[in-house]
């Protein structure tokens, strides 16, 4: 290693936990009261109100948005191996344990523009940017493991038709129309992944409860010389969760920012999301021992055959000062890999890798990597020079190479330099694939015969939506046709719902076989937590003060979210006061201007005046039906249980009368208030007091008995 190159990096990073935001200190300024308005070329100015000057500023705030993934947000974060993968590479970032590496990680979906809703039903990028000693290293992956597409030649085709049509540009950040079906089933190739987007993977609860993935097949190389194949893979700590589809409607009007304020709003609340990193590894030598072309991006590499070795974590734990400068002019190129990590012949990684880079240059243009956020914290030294918007200042006389004093020379494998494996090549170079890309099928059934029972109706609940939303016959007669290629009760299904042909039989046999790690009930937290979880509480004048604070504190405690919820934002009086100001609480939001789409669970404390006036408001009604409708935990004390019971008194759902714990469909109920709320909680499904078995349910996620014996629909 060049001395002085590690020199230079070790200089910027001392002092300093997290190199990255200490390297964007430098740009920063926080505006004061101490501080003076100036002109951009720096004079001071006193009179802001009365200049044309600044409009010329802002006449040029706007960028061209990401032609795709453009709507996004992000935030900082860590990685540490705590498994050294030098068998297989020689990359420090995976194999040094005792560094921390700074990233930054934009989430984003990948149809809609800047401005549109975040809870739409698409795929969500998941891009890293780790800032090395030995450069940047972007991981551009997705939060689906597959594509579209095997051939990046097709990319321009399979975005024009997933964005809105030409004609009136509608529908904007939406798979539901004709433009969309229409490609992906000319296109056999796209079959596994409209299984992927079509299922709850689609429409997640939030980034911190996704998975993230390479997609492609990269490679690592070894001291030893040896390479490998390579997939990526983050498995997030909170478990994989998603939405109910019509949760994501409505909050895609009813609160647009949905994901972007869920993230920004953990890591605030020090609730820093994390995932473990794992590697999925092939030697060379075993290429060509797969039913799939290990090289093929509509393909997974089946957990089962090449387990998922994980080997760091990655946590997420600030949030941007400014969102233009950091997240907006975040670039990433999948080209920018650091030495020990290569690409692979994967023929839409290869088209990735010339893209990238020549899309930031018509958004943020030539010198896109001297941008704050994209800059490596090591140092640059290249012969680059001039174009738009350059920072950096090259001193001396020598701008090429090779000069006369021989400055910046090519660096030698010993400092470091990056590697290009001398891969062995021999055959015809021809347009074509290898033979094993032209089977589209297996993996497309594999898939579904994965899921749980209820993913299935999720997913079968999916096709009938989009399909519903293609107005041309051709479009929809065919895509229901094309399912008979997967599943024949898939097929009928689907068909009969939105208008298709009838379909007489499969087109191929469903091969029947599973294959485990493919369903998201096989992802839950690493253990039971409500961690930044939101928990409503819905209290009127007279509640029950002991049930609410005990609850209150408790969800603070298990470091969840309370969200108070009353019928109006002014202060709410607990039964037997006196209604002095100041011996109530003041709710975070009034019944119509928050909705229970926005939070995980409900709980109800009692107080006999307060459940009258809830009774009677038909939004609280509302609520309940709704946050019993989309399957979420609800649990209620004292008076409140008749509330509950009004509002989804169903058949099978029981209710305690009593002073004991009731836990049926998700709903825990306690008819008298119990005692000592404040005793510490333990998630865990033996726990036995009306605290652990709320928490219990809300850790869940959803109470999926109620969807599976068809509770949920009637409401
Ligand atoms: Fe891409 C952005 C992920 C295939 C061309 N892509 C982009 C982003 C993500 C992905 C997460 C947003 C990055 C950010 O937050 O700034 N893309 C993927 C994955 C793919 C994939 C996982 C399949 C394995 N992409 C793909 C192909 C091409 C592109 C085949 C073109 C040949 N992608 C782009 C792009 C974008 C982009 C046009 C738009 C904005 C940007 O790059 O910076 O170049």
């Amino acid at each position: 290693m060049s001395t002085s190159i590690l020199q230079k990096a070790g200089d910027i990073m001392s002092g300093h936990t997290n190199h990255k935001l200490a390297d964007l200190e430098k740009d920063s300024h926080r505006p004061s009261p101490d501080t003076r308005l100036t002109t951009d070329f720096g004079v001071l100015q006193g009179n802001q109100d009365d200049t044309l000057k600044i409009i010329m500023h802002f006449d040029h705030e706007r960028i061209p948005e990401r032609v795709v993934h453009a709507r996004g947000t992000g935030a900082f974060g860590t990685f540490r191996v705590y498994e050294s993968a030098e068998d297989v590479t020689f990359a420090p970032v995976l194999t040094d344990t005792s560094r921390e590496t700074p990233v930054f990680v934009r989430f984003s979906t990948v149809q809609g523009s800047r401005g549109s809703a975040d809870t739409v039903r698409d795929v969500r990028g998941f891009a890293t940017k780790f800032y090395t000693p030995e450069g940047n290293w972007d991981l551009v992956g997705n939060n689906i493991p597959v594509f579209f597409i095997q051939d990046s030649i097709k990319f321009p085709d399979i975005i024009h038709a997933v964005k809105p049509e030409p004609h009136n540009e509608v529908p904007q950040a939406q798979t539901a129309h004709n433009n969309f079906w229409d490609f992906v089933n000319l296109h056999t190739e796209a079959t596994h992944m409209f299984m992927w987007a079509m299922s709850d993977r689609a429409i997640p609860r939030s980034y911190r409860m996704m998975q993230g993935f390479g997609v492609n097949t990269y490679t690592l190389l070894n001291k030893k010389g040896e390479r490998f194949f390579v997939k990526f893979h983050w498995t997030p700590e909170l478990g994989v969760h998603s939405f109910v589809w019509d949760e994501a409607l409505k909050l895609a009007g009813q609160d647009p920012d949905f994901h972007r304020k869920d993230l920004y709003e953990a890591i605030d609340n020090g609730a820093y999301p994390k995932w473990k990193f794992g590697i999925q590894v092939i030697p060379e030598s075993k290429e060509h021992d797969f039913e799939f072309d290990i090289l093929d991006a509509t393909k997974v590499w089946p957990e089962e055959l090449i387990p998922v070795r994980y080997i760091g974590e990655m946590v997420l734990n600030k949030n941007v000062d400014e969102f233009f400068p950091q997240t907006e002019q975040a670039a990433f190129c999948t080209a920018h890999m650091v030495p020990g990590i290569g690409p692979s012949d994967d023929p839409l990684l290869q088209g990735r890798n010339f893209s990238y880079f020549d899309t930031q240059l018509s958004r943020l243009g030539v010198n896109w990597q001297e941008l704050p956020i994209n800059r490596p914290v090591c140092p640059v030294m290249n012969f680059n020079r001039d174009g738009q918007g350059r920072h950096r200042i090259s001193k001396g006389v020598l701008n090429y190479w090779p000069n006369r004093a021989g400055t910046n020379p090519p660096a030698t494998a010993e400092e470091g330099a990056y590697i290009d494996y001398p891969q062995k090549i021999a055959g015809i170079k021809a347009r074509a694939k290898s033979p094993k890309f032209k089977e589209h099928f297996n993996q497309a059934q594999l898939f579904l015969n994965s899921l749980s029972p209820q993913e299935k109706t999720h997913l079968v609940n999916a096709f009938a939506f989009e399909l519903d939303h293609c107005e041309d016959p051709v479009v929809y007669e065919r895509m229901s046709v094309r399912l008979a290629d997967i599943d024949l009760d898939l097929a009928r299904t689907v068909s009969q719902m939105v208008g298709g042909p009838a379909i007489e039989k499969a087109s191929r046999p469903n091969h029947g076989k599973k294959a485990t790690r493919i369903s998201q009930l096989e992802f839950p937290p690493f253990e039971p937590t409500i961690k930044s979880r939101r928990v409503a509480i819905m209290i009127a004048d007279g509640y029950d003060s002991l049930a609410f604070n005990g609850v209150r504190a408790a969800v603070l405690a298990a470091s969840a979210l309370p969200v108070i919820i009353a019928p109006r934002r002014s202060e709410i009086f607990p039964a037997s006061s006196d209604k002095k100001p100041g011996s109530g609480v003041f709710p975070h939001h009034h019944l119509e201007g928050y909705r229970s789409t926005m939070v995980d669970a409900i709980f109800v404390p009692g107080g006999a005046e307060s459940i009258q006036t809830l009774s009677k408001a038909g939004r609280a009604l509302h609520w309940l039906r709704e946050a019993f409708g989309h399957l979420k935990a609800i649990g209620g004390t004292g008076e409140a249980v008749g509330l509950l019971q009004t509002a989804f008194g169903l058949p099978g759902v029981e209710f305690s009368s009593d002073g004991s714990v009731s836990s049926s469909y998700g709903v825990v109920t306690i008819g008298k208030r119990p005692e000592g709320f404040m005793e510490a909680v333990k998630i865990a499904k033996e726990g036995s007091s009306f605290l652990e078995k709320f928490f219990y349910e809300i850790s869940q996620h959803r109470n999926w008995d109620r969807e599976l014996d068809g509770l949920n629909a009637q409401v």
